[in-house]
Formats: structure tokens, sequence, C-alpha cells
């Protein structure tokens, strides 16, 4: 998997606000805000997006959504976040490196757009 901006902020190569990180991911916050609270919670594994993860990573997704809540109740949202990902270009994604948008702070549509 080619570098990405994620897999730099991982190397502490270049900044990010940092929010938690443990041995298997980190979150940090989007610099483009959609949302009052916008973090994206990233392996230090680097996959390429969701689809690309397969058993192996069974423990390593499971950890991430866990920590998602923790990391919303952290902040202050744990009673109503949102957490998307974007799997693949038609659908959004723009950085190749696995990531959860975690949101909250302000109402959703659904359907999303
Ligand atoms: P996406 O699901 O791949 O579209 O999300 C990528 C996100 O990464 C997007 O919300 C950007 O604002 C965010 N981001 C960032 O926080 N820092 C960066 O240096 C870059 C993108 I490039």
């Amino acid at each position: 998997m080619a570098d990405t901006i994620f897999s730099k902020i991982i190397n502490r190569e270049i900044d990010a606000d940092i929010v938690y990180e443990d041995d298997q991911c980190l979150a940090f916050r989007d610099v483009n805000p959609q949302a009052p609270l916008h973090l994206l919670l990233i392996p230090r594994k680097p996959i390429e997006k969701l689809a690309d993860a397969d058993a192996d990573d069974q423990a390593l997704l499971g950890h991430m959504m866990l920590k998602a809540g923790d990391i919303a109740r952290a902040e202050g949202y744990g009673e109503a976040f949102r957490l998307v990902t974007n799997n693949g270009a038609d659908v959004g994604q723009s950085v190749f490196h696995l990531h959860l948008h975690i949101l909250a702070g302000r109402s959703f549509d659904w359907p999303p757009g």
C-alpha cells in the first residue's frame, strides 16, 4: 500500500491533533470538520479500505469499534454519534488508509447524501 497522509501522521512526520492512541489505532481531529465533533480513527496497520481487511483483522476492527464509542464518550458525545467509513473513491473515499469518521454534535440526515 502506498504511503498516505495518515501514515505520515502515524509516523509523526506531520502534525495532527491526536486525541487518542494505543498500540493498534489512533484518533485525531479532521482538518475539515463536518460537525462539532469530527474525528478520524485509523488503524496503525496500513489497510487501504474496509473491504481490504480480512479475517486476521477481526480483532483490530472490533477494537476500533469499541474504541470509537469510548472516544465519543470521552469527548462528551457518548449517547449520540455517527460512524462512517467511505469504502472506495466512488462513495467519497479520498485518503486510502482505512478510517472511521466519528461525527457528533448536530443532527444528521438519513439517508446520508
Ligand atoms: P474520506 O472518507 O477519505 O473522504 O475522508 C478523508 C478525511 O480526511 C476528510 O474528512 C478530510 O478532511 C480528512 N483529512 C484530514 O483530516 N487531514 C488531512 O491532512 C487530509 C484529509 I489530506
